[in-house]
């Protein structure tokens, strides 16, 4: 690649020079892959959901319409828009339409309120904010109303659907304009960060970045031109949107099917209907479809594999994924920052049972460190600090925070604890974070929770740790048990804890019994909720 020449055209930092001289990032945008696809693979389906059927061509003409009309609308290269739609084909022609006119799409979740909102706003400063008239019961437009009064740099509120009072995607688009020329190595898109505990940052994407991202991982996943790609999981996040996702499905030429949520009752009819190959999901949704009675009763065949990542993934589970569903599993340890690790798909068995895989590309960097910042020997455990052609190296405006979430050598410190096999693959054994501090003693939550999920009453357990006066912080232990089994008491578990040698200070203080789990908007389990439930349940069970 002419660096010389490219430099002319664009802004380059450093790393991304390095990045396109060893051939990982290219000079082009994310909309001109649309164009290209649209060319190669012009009127097969590219995208279908309960509505609405388009052609690759189609795809590419409405987007480009779509673009058009934003730019009238007084949208303006440089911004930031906030998008919060459901899984469907407008998503698809929203976020291309933002792409080519260098307007940058903050891709929110459809179940999240005003303050999650809230906290983008502040963060990102959007001019436009794009909902759908109701999704689910809920009214966007009071919510987009809200926010608009809240943050009146919001010029525009973009309706997909109807509306007397605010623009609609279907009115806005107009005959094609010239489009602005962009700069591929610039932001294309703002993901989330996912924690599980914590407010969202933004993750800056760029279109060279990104599109390298899903081409790679269509590339492990073995993806073509006859994958049909179920996008179950909200499609702003990064597992479905680019690994591989609907971006990497689009890349090869196959169909992608949006489901509007991730119950096995509408998905199981659509991988049917639609004849799908291939969808992704996070554990406690794998969980759910397995214990699904349709699965019995729908014609699932074409189904060849099911993507599980996000959290952690408990190889019984995991065991159950093929015989019961009648397809491959993969693993995929992934991060809207960058990094994406997958099982590849002629591993052996024992490999995807019990590993989440190994880096995407060869320009992956990884160093598992301990809390001195030293790597770790061999097969230890150690936090996971990477650097790579697609892993960013800051947050979206945020500065302060950057300095202590990146390394001066420019590694992302993900706080994952992870261990690497005589293989090279990676196991997730935890958090960093994810530590209590009972008055001064440190508890690995790691280490306690496979502990308790071994007593035959126990289906599921997650350690938080609690605010507390007297211990700063104390230690709750919530279980889902298992049908017709009686659960253990905090007493009981107490002493089987005892007798495995389990020092006082590292047993629960706290045992809560669960029903089903409070999820976060991607359907990970949501620590924060848990949180605040043990912490207004100061006595029970202690
Ligand atoms: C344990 N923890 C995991 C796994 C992610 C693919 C898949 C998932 C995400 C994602 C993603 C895990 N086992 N298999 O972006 O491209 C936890 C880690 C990680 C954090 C990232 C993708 N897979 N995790 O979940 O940005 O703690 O991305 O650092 O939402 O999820 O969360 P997020």
């Amino acid at each position: 690649m002419d660096i010389e020449h490219l430099e002319k055209l664009w802004t380059i930092t450093d790393q991304q020079k390095k990045q396109i001289e060893a051939g990982y990032l290219r000079p082009k945008t994310l909309g001109d892959y649309l164009a290209q696809w649209a060319e190669e693979y012009g009127d097969r389906t590219a995208v279908i959901d309960n509505s609405t059927r388009l052609s690759y061509r189609q795809l590419n003409r409405q987007s480009n319409r779509l673009a058009a009309g934003f730019l009238k609308a007084g949208l303006k290269s440089g911004e930031t828009a906030i998008v919060q739609l459901p899984n469907s084909a407008s998503f698809v022609l929203v976020i291309f339409a933002l792409f080519r006119i260098g307007v940058v799409p903050v891709l929110a979740m459809p179940a999240q309120r005003e303050n999650d909102i809230a906290s983008l706003c502040d963060q990102a400063e959007p001019s436009a904010y794009i909902v759908p008239d109701r999704f689910l019961g809920f009214d966007y437009v009071s919510l987009g109303e809200k926010l608009q009064s809240r943050y009146p740099k919001i010029r525009s509120l973009f309706i997909d659907g109807a509306s007397n009072s605010h623009q609609t995607i279907n009115t806005l688009r107009t005959d094609p304009v010239p489009l602005p020329d962009l700069n591929p190595f610039n932001t294309a898109l703002l993901l989330l960060s996912g924690g599980t505990t914590g407010a969202p940052k933004l993750i800056p994407r760029s279109h060279s970045d990104y599109a390298y991202n899903f081409g790679t991982s269509a590339d492990v996943c073995e993806l073509n031109e006859s994958t049909v790609y179920l996008a179950a999981l909200p499609v702003g996040h990064n597992f479905p949107l680019g690994c591989p996702g609907i971006l990497g499905t689009l890349s090869v030429g196959g169909k992608v099917v949006m489901c509007r949520t991730p119950g096995s009752d509408e998905a199981f009819r659509l991988i049917n209907e639609e004849k799908v190959t291939h969808t992704a999901l996070v554990p406690p949704l794998v969980k759910l479809w397995l214990s699904s009675k349709e699965w019995d009763t729908t014609n699932t065949d074409s189904l060849s594999l099911l993507q599980v990542g996000g959290a952690k993934f408990d190889p019984e589970t995991a065991k159950r994924v093929s015989p019961v569903l009648g397809c491959k599993l993969q693993q995929v340890f992934g991060m809207a920052e960058g990094l994406v690790c997958y099982t590849r798909l002629n591993d052996s068995v024992e490999t995807i049972l019990n590993t989440q895989g190994r880096p995407m590309s060869s320009g992956d960097e990884i160093r598992l460190v301990d809390g001195n910042g030293n790597i770790v020997p061999d097969g230890e455990i150690g936090e996971l600090h990477t650097r790579g052609p697609y892993t960013i190296r800051g947050y979206f405006n945020a500065e302060s925070h950057n300095l202590t979430a990146f390394t001066k050598d420019g590694f992302y410190k993900s706080g994952d604890l992870v261990r690497k096999t005589p293989e090279g693959n990676y196991v997730v054994e935890g958090r960093v974070k994810e530590q209590i501090n009972r008055a001064g003693e440190k508890i690995a939550i790691a280490e306690i929770e496979p502990l308790i999920e071994k007593l035959d009453a126990i289906d599921e357990c997650v350690i938080v740790a609690v605010p507390d006066d007297e211990l700063g912080e104390r230690s709750c232990a919530f279980v889902t048990h298992k049908q017709n089994i009686q659960p253990p008491t905090l007493k009981e578990l107490r002493a089987y804890l005892a007798k495995l040698g389990v020092p006082r200070f590292k047993q629960p203080d706290q045992l809560e019994l669960a029903i089903s789990w409070p999820l976060t908007s991607v359907g990970k389990i949501n620590k924060k909720t848990l949180i605040e439930k043990a912490q207004f349940k100061p006595t029970s069970r202690r």
